[in-house]
């Protein structure tokens, strides 16, 4: 007989958003706390996620289920982590540049920041540099995360970059970039502090960003 754990995990792991609330319920009728629910069931699943999907055994579909199915998780333990104050990861400012609304992966990335105990903003797709910028003087993330999923619109990711030197906020944040046609190079030349090639790797290089590894 598995642990209430084991089945947080698998049901994460296997995309059953109906069943991973009821699970959640069930572990906190049995006196679990929050974090422990969230510490060693929901994010232990979707670490798996994270690690099939790299070598290959999930693809987007299965991890958007399982993202889904976290969410759900999510749902249920949010009012308690916020009124527990429990500390989380850090905190994410997301969004999809200006001029693009592809907004799929980017909320995957954000899906799987959450899964790792990132308290994530998402500022949803089309958000212009002035956006990142209020949004980074409100909120005082440690990380802001750009998409962009077309060429014409990459370069509006160095333009954010830039208006958020010019309001003084670039030290007071790490910046990471993604997206079909972003790379590394890309990332490096226009001053990012790092690049995801997808959502796993995203959440492995913020988890970077902020010392967490
Ligand atoms: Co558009 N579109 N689209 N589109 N669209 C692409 C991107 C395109 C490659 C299709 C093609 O021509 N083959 C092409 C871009 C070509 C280019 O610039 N090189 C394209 C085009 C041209 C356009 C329009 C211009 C079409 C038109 O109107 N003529 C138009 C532009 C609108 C605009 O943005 N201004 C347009 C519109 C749309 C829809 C609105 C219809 C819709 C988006 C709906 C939505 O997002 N809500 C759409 C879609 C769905 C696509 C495709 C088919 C799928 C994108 C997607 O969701 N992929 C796409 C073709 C394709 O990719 N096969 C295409 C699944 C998603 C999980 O992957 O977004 O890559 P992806 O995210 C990955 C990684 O990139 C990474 O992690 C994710 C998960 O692994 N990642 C990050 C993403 N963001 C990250 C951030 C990070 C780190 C990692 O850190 C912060």
């Amino acid at each position: 007989m598995s642990t209430i754990f084991e089945q947080l995990a698998t049901s994460v792991l296997e995309g059953q958003s109906d069943k991973t609330p009821t699970l959640v319920q069930k572990a906190l009728d049995e006196g679990l706390s929050a974090k422990e629910i969230l510490d060693n069931g929901l994010i232990v699943g979707m670490n798996e996620v994270g690690v099939r999907f790299k070598r290959g055994d999930m693809f987007v579909p299965e991890v958007l289920m399982s993202a889904e199915a976290m969410q759900a998780g999510l749902d249920v333990l949010r009012p308690l982590l916020a009124a527990g104050n429990v500390k989380m990861m850090g905190k994410v400012v997301l969004g999809t540049v200006k001029g693009d609304l592809h907004d799929i992966g980017k909320n995957l990335v954000g899906m799987m920041c959450e899964g790792a105990g990132f308290q994530v903003i998402n500022l949803g797709f089309n958000v212009p540099p002035e956006k990142f910028v209020e949004a980074i003087k409100e909120h005082k993330p440690d990380i802001v995360g750009m998409s962009a999923l077309l060429t014409t619109t990459m370069r509006a990711m160095g333009y954010t970059i830039k208006a958020i030197e010019e309001a003084g906020l670039r030290d007071s944040v790490k910046i990471i970039v993604g997206g079909a046609p972003v790379d590394e190079a890309f990332a490096q030349r226009i001053g990012a502090d790092g690049y995801g090639a997808n959502a796993p790797a995203a959440v492995d290089v913020c988890k970077q960003l902020i010392g967490a590894v």
